[in-house]
């Protein structure tokens, strides 16, 4: 079938609620009945198949499934013959080297020699091949953080979010060897069709995307303050700008980015904006 995208998404764990939001807020319908390990979009050529994620690449690498839903860190380990089309913006953390905390860590030179605990081998062992260090990788598939702390290994190279398990486990962070977050990956072998349905999906992402970093503005002003609260404001083309009915003064309406949204706001107060007011915006179609 070349006319259906397969996507494959995390079936139980820290990547499912988000994946299944995205392909909601994408407006793709279908019912996620508790328990299924497939379903069909009723609103879209599409199949949702709901897996562990370690077996998400492997998946798209065999075509069985078409896209897939996963956290970079594992795409990568996995070394499977996929495309990376777009991060995703979730679930972001990182893979760090933690050593016990008593342990006096000068520099990564200081794990020559020493055995690091880890279920991501290949990344571990290309950051230590990049820094001229030779330690023993000790594979184990859960429970790494332990490891030191009952002398299995001497460090650990684990994912990390808030630190608070490597703290818990007695342990530093002291190397950050990759960052990551969820990021959707396609097979090498989609059929045109399948490939015009997936970029009809990643403009819907995109639009998604865009809105959640962007919030519709609408103030009022004195006429004569428009051109320099309006140099913070540039909207998608321009901003609107309606006089209102008091004599003198004018409403405008435009789009402000959340990255530099509290500096910008302080900025337009100082030139004389009042009465603001700042709205989610659900989609934005560029
Ligand atoms: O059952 P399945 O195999 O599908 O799931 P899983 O148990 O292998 O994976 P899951 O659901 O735990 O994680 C899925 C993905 O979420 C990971 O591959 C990462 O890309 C991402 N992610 C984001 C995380 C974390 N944050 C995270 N904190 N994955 C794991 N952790 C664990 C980490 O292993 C460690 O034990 O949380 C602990 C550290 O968290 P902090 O906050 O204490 O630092
Ligand atoms: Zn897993």
């Amino acid at each position: 079938m070349d006319n259906i995208l397969r996507i494959a998404i995390q079936k139980s764990g820290r990547l499912s609620e988000d994946s299944l939001k995205l392909i909601k807020e994408c407006g793709i319908r279908f019912d996620n009945g508790a328990g299924k390990l497939k379903t069909s979009a009723t609103n879209f050529p599409a199949e949702i198949l709901f897996l562990r994620d370690d077996d998400i690449p492997g998946y798209v690498e065999d075509g069985v499934a078409h896209l897939g839903i996963v956290g970079e860190n594992v795409s990568v380990e996995s070394d499977r013959d996929v495309n990376t089309v777009h991060k995703l913006g979730f679930s972001k953390c990182r893979l760090s080297i933690g050593v016990l905390r008593e342990h006096e860590y000068a520099g990564v030179q200081d794990l020559e020699g020493k055995s690091i605990a880890t279920s991501y081998p290949k990344l571990l062992g290309k950051y230590l091949a990049e820094n001229n260090v030779k330690a023993q990788i000790h594979e184990i598939s859960g429970s790494v953080e332990i490891a030191p702390s009952i002398g299995l290994a001497d460090a650990v190279c684990d994912i990390v979010s808030s630190g608070s398990t490597l703290l818990s486990n007695g342990l530093k962070e002291v190397e950050t060897i990759f960052k990551s977050e969820a990021v959707m990956i396609s097979s090498k072998h989609l059929s045109a069709g399948q490939q015009d349905l997936l970029d009809q999906l990643l403009f819907r992402i995109k639009s998604v995307q865009v809105a959640k970093n962007n919030k519709y503005i609408l103030l009022n002003c004195p006429t004569n303050a428009v051109d320099e609260i309006t140099k913070y404001l540039p909207g998608m083309k321009a901003p609107t700008v309606m006089p209102l009915a008091t004599e003198g003064w004018c409403s405008i309406h435009s789009v402000i980015n959340e990255n530099d949204f509290w500096e910008n706001i302080e900025k337009i107060r100082q030139a004389g904006a009042e009465g603001i007011l700042v709205i989610p915006i659900e989609k934005m179609i560029l």
